[in-house]
């Protein structure tokens, strides 16, 4: 089978314009199978043999016209959950589709942790699929951004020890093309826009399809699409070629296809192929259309239905007679039969290994191999903007952590930089007469100056479009070190971070990974930054299986977390905080190139034996402060512990320090309730109870958002008073 779909795909491929009788049943033997395969699991279903089912019904005919003209292991594919003959041509096997209806551990796309067709294959360059709809469409984006710059920068790709690179397969060709597919209704998505957007102003090599049967399970075209016709509304973006194609006729799918990788693989742009197909199932077994669609209106689709389409051509012109095509259809039968009855006896994951790969295991961040802080000697190296002669001057965590990322772009070539604003300038030109931008915090100075526009660039203002094109980098291989410009503005980017990058390794069970640096300067204390600038709400990141969440409290710290988070093999958010970017007290030395500090090591900030203080951010000058106070009226001794990463984080010092003390208090800027420092409270009460001499005691923000008038802030945020008050009344209880 595999044999005769690559025969079709190299005559077809070679621009042979229509096809062959023997191309025809080729075609029609695959979109059969993909029916097949959709209606065994329909059975199993209703044996309760399987637990979900959705098929690939009436979209045959567009996905093997795709899959014929691509290239599987060459090209790249972000398909979505109707793709079942596109995967099948693409040479997913029916047996690895039934393993995952089934939840087998041998199912290679996920081991049992996904829905049947959430397809995935590193081998076929299938990169593992969720089940929300459009945000596959960046990760695409970003697909062939790194396609691109790995065929321009081919040295980028040679493998390194010491870091992420030794752990990352990466694999190019000049003129490969990404598929990315979604259904009509999904193209109401801003991310199926934003992708758009990025696509044709960097004239990428991203083939967007959009299969339209018509429905968003029972909402209609016309409710999802203004007019009704989504090509209309996209037909004006620069640089795309486009086709609006019968999807249920497999040899104008494939026609608009060929043409459109044609114009991808020149460089001349992205294309978008817009197939009208049928959806003669129901959404999915759950479903029933009945309950919105007419009987009139279901059998005319059934005239449409792409295989009595196809049966009737190949009868119509005498390719093959009635026999003929039952005995196909009988084969074809049969092979879907052994590949189920292979799928029920398959092994079933063991529930023990169900936490494997929600982390790398490749290369630990908490691990010695990141403990570089003795073997660094600070000021000996200058590090970037920051210190261009060396010195041993102390400087701010704005300049280290821009020395930081001038010092591992330098190292590695894979990193790319790019966020709102982070560029010098876009216009580069303009850089002979002024000094650029490099960021509204200037975090990012430089980099564009010293490493060009194709590291260094400014993104569209859309936060999913910077995390989704980081995961399209990331799963081929490459690090991109994003910026978010303000905490406040991260939530249309919590979908792709909490849903597509923290997942990537745990849902493929392995196969995929996308380790992207996120930096975002966050928190308040700033004197007017109000409701959006000055937000905190770090649980809900740390709250997220498969994402690092770093907030460091001082210059020194900020520089070793970063190294350790950009040399690391999985997602990392890394927190700023604006207010402590260029304070004075918190300044250190450049520690030079090397240095790097793990995960999950707090730091002592003030040792003490009457009362633990654990904290973080900019929580921790404001503790000392109250600490130093607490000890000079009331002679109470504090140790105040800076976890200085949430995730993971250090508990061995925290169980050490509460079973000195026996008093804890958690302390934190973001709101109390639901804060960090409930979850840390509740495991203390829970694992050191018989070593507490007082409750928990816990300070945060007051339960609202931050106010612009200073009086209001003030009162809002937790100050040093604050803890303070915490500090003498625990002590007292
Ligand atoms: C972000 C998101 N919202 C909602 C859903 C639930 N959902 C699954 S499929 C679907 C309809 C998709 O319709 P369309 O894009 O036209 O694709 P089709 O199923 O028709 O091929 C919806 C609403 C989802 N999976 N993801
Ligand atoms: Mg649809």
């Amino acid at each position: 089978m595999e044999l005769l779909a690559s025969s079709v795909r190299e005559s077809v491929s070679a621009g042979s314009g229509s096809l062959s009788s023997r191309q025809l049943v080729d075609i029609y033997r695959w979109m059969v199978l993909s029916r097949r395969v959709d209606d065994r699991e329909i059975l199993l279903k209703r044996q309760q043999k399987i637990y979900f089912q959705i098929s690939g019904a009436g979209h045959e005919a567009l996905g093997v016209g795709a899959a014929l003209a691509m290239r599987p292991g060459y090209d790249w594919f972000f398909p979505y959950y109707r793709d079942r003959a596109l995967c099948l041509a693409l040479g997913v096997t029916p047996t690895e589709m039934l393993l995952q209806a089934v939840g087998a551990a041998t199912d290679p796309a996920s081991g049992g942790r996904q829905m049947p067709t959430h397809y995935g294959s590193s081998e076929l360059n299938i990169v593992s699929l969720s089940a929300a709809t459009s945000t596959q469409m960046l990760h695409a984006v970003g697909c062939a951004e790194a396609g691109r710059y790995f065929s321009r920068n081919p040295e980028a790709a040679a493998k390194a020890e010491g870091d992420y690179r030794a752990f990352r397969e990466v694999k190019f060709h000049g003129d490969e093309v990404v598929y990315a597919s979604l259904g009509e209704g999904s193209t109401s998505q801003g991310e199926f826009w934003e992708a758009l957007n990025t696509a044709s102003n960097r004239k990428l090599p991203v083939i967007f399809c959009v299969e339209d049967n018509g429905y968003a399970i029972s909402t209609p075209v016309e409710v999802n699409t203004p007019g009704g016709n989504i090509s209309r509304l996209v037909a004006n973006f620069p640089n795309f070629y486009f086709a609006e194609v019968d999807g249920t006729d497999a040899e104008a799918s494939f026609l608009a296809f060929q043409a459109a990788v044609a114009h991808c693989r020149a460089g001349l742009g992205p294309a978008f192929v817009h197939g009208h197909c049928v959806r003669p199932y129901s959404h999915a077994f759950s479903d029933d259309d009945q309950l919105y669609r007419t009987q009139a209106e279901l059998e005319a689709d059934a005239l449409r239905d792409p295989l009595v389409l196809m049966r009737a051509r190949l009868l119509r012109e005498g390719i093959l007679t009635a026999e003929e095509i039952a005995a196909l259809e009988q084969s074809l039968d049969q092979q879907v039969a052994e590949a189920a009855e292979l799928a029920l006896q398959a092994p079933l994951p063991v529930v023990e290994e169900i936490t494997r790969h929600v982390y790398s295991e490749d290369l630990d961040p908490t691990s010695s191999a990141f403990a570089t802080e003795q073997a660094a000697a600070p000021g000996t190296v200058a590090g970037g903007k920051a210190g261009r002669a060396p010195s041993a001057e102390p400087r701010t965590m704005a300049d280290l952590i821009n020395g930081c990322l001038h010092d591992e772009m330098r190292r590695d070539p894979r990193i790319v930089v790019y966020g709102q604003d982070v560029a010098d300038a876009s216009r580069e030109e303009v850089l002979a007469e002024v000094k650029g931008k490099g960021g509204v915090f200037k975090l990012t100075a430089g980099l564009q100056s010293e490493f060009g526009s194709e590291r260094v660039f400014n993104s569209p203002l859309a936060e999913a479009n910077i995390v989704g094109r980081a995961i399209g980098y990331a799963v081929r291989g490459m690090k991109p070190v994003v910026e978010i410009q303000f905490f406040d503005y991260i939530w249309p980017a919590y979908h792709q971070i909490h849903n597509e990058l923290s997942l990537m390794r745990w849902r493929s069970n392995g196969e995929w990974a996308c380790p992207v640096v996120i930096r975002v300067p966050i928190g308040g204390y700033l004197t007017g930054g109000a409701i959006y600038h000055s937000q905190s709400g770090e649980s809900l990141f740390t709250h997220i299986p498969g994402l690092r969440v770093v907030f460091p409290s001082n210059a020194l710290d900020a520089n070793g977390l970063l190294r350790t988070a950009i040399r690391c093999d999985d997602p990392v958010l890394f927190l700023e905080h604006k207010r402590l970017y260029r304070e004075t007290h918190d300044r250190a030395p450049y520690p030079g190139p090397e240095f790097a500090i793990p995960f999950g090591k707090a730091r002592i900030v003030r040792p003490g034996a009457d009362l633990t203080l654990i904290t973080y951010g900019a929580l921790v000058p404001r503790s000392l402060q109250a600490a130093e106070r607490a000890k000079r009226e009331h002679n109470i001794d504090t140790e105040i512990i800076d976890l200085r990463t949430l995730n993971p984080y250090d508990w061995e010092a925290i169980a050490e320090s509460v079973k000195k003390t026996s008093r804890v208090i958690m302390a934190h800027e973001d709101m109390l309730s639901w804060g960090y420092g409930a979850e840390i409270a509740a495991r203390i009460g829970d694992e050191l109870f018989d070593y507490l001499d007082a409750p928990v005691r816990r300070v945060g923000a007051l339960d609202t958002f931050v106010a612009y008038q200073p009086i209001l802030e003030d009162a809002i945020l937790p100050q040093p008073e604050t803890i303070f008050k915490a500090i003498v009344d625990l002590k007292a209880f």
